[in-house]
């Protein structure tokens, strides 16, 4: 693990993944998934510094309509968030540009409450840009950012005071059911009684504006999903033609849940020489880059509790959209019910 201290008041950069780590782990899951029948790849490894980038014009396209529901939700909410969190330290796992930070950070500093702020995330450019930009903006209260995979570190995040973890965007739809499981009950247990969690869900609703939201009319998505195959190519020397493979998204209404592929526009050979493998690919063959899960309100309640989450608030917007649910660890006073 490496520290970097970067000159600027309060800020301190972790960085757990080091390139070391990031390319093992990748190599790890780029073997299992192009050698699994069907072929996949964890969304994370989308986004180096271009995947966030083209992630940043994803949330500004007309038809994803979750980021900025997710915004205004935030901003009618954040004041009653702060005053129930009562937190000392905001972390945000997969924090990318923290663009959605900001009204949060100013309605715990207005509390009183707010010393540090932590964000983290996979993309170590993307991450200390946001670090730098946020201890400029807010010079009363430390930053701390951890470059870290959210799903392997979580024992590793800063434990100062009371805590809100806020995983926004609608991440948590990134994780099938049982990692899911997994990953909240992980959670759950790096947390104290008192601590909070803030969870943006993206909910149920027609497919056609959702598969819409997936797949714009600018071909921005598109970008996006072929994103992995460079990232593949630059850390591990892979030689994909990314534009080669046509980009896929479709509602799976059983699961509730959006599945992008990449499919094979003709029959291929990839070599990838770091791991010293070759995979083939049939024409039209689909490969599985994400999931994006759908949630409805018992549901994703349901999964808070049996983390051992209570379910504080539930904010939606007035379409019912999307959600925002406030959630903390039982076993101790709210805050404001007397000393800790
Ligand atoms: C960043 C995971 C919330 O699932 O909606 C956007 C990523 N993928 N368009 C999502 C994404 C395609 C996004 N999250």
């Amino acid at each position: 693990m490496s520290v970097t201290q970067i000159p600027l008041p309060f800020l301190c950069t972790v960085d757990h993944l080091g390139a070391r780590y990031l390319r093992r782990a990748l190599a790890r899951d780029a073997r299992a998934g192009l050698t699994a029948e069907p072929k996949r790849l964890p969304p994370k490894w989308f986004y180096d510094a271009a995947g966030s980038e083209l992630y940043t014009r994803i949330t500004r396209l007309p038809e994803y309509y979750p980021a900025r529901r997710e915004a205004a939700i935030l901003r009618g909410a954040a004041t009653e968030i702060a005053r129930l969190s009562g937190a000392e330290t905001l972390v945000e796992l997969g924090s990318g540009t923290s663009e959605k930070t900001g009204v949060l950070l100013a309605a715990l500093e207005a509390a009183g409450t707010l010393r540090a702020y932590s964000p983290v995330d996979v993309d170590a450019v993307t991450l200390s840009a946001a670090a730098g930009r946020i201890a400029a903006a807010h010079p009363s209260i430390a930053v701390w950012a951890v470059c870290a995979d959210f799903e392997r570190h979580l024992a590793r995040l800063p434990r100062l005071g009371r805590r809100l973890v806020a995983f926004l965007g609608g991440t948590v739809g990134n994780l099938d059911e049982a990692p899911r499981a997994a990953f909240l009950a992980a959670l759950r247990g790096t947390l104290a009684p008192g601590d909070g969690l803030l969870l943006g869900a993206d909910l149920v609703k027609d497919p056609a504006r959702l598969v819409a939201a997936y797949d714009d009319a600018a071909g921005v998505t598109a970008a996006f999903n072929r994103n992995v195959l460079r990232v593949l190519n630059q850390e591990l020397g892979a030689d994909f033609e990314p534009e080669a493979f046509d980009h896929v998204a479709r509602y799976d209404t059983r699961r509730h849940r959006i599945e992008m592929r990449l499919r094979a526009a003709r029959a291929m050979r990839v070599r990838l020489p770091a791991l010293a493998l070759r995979v083939a690919f049939r024409a039209g063959e689909e490969m599985r880059t994400e999931i994006s899960a759908k949630f409805d309100r018992r549901g994703l309640t349901g999964e808070l509790c049996r983390a051992g989450f209570a379910v504080t608030r539930w904010y939606t917007d007035p379409a019912g959209d999307f959600a925002v649910v406030l959630a903390r660890v039982p076993g101790a006073a709210p805050p404001g019910a007397g000393p800790r």
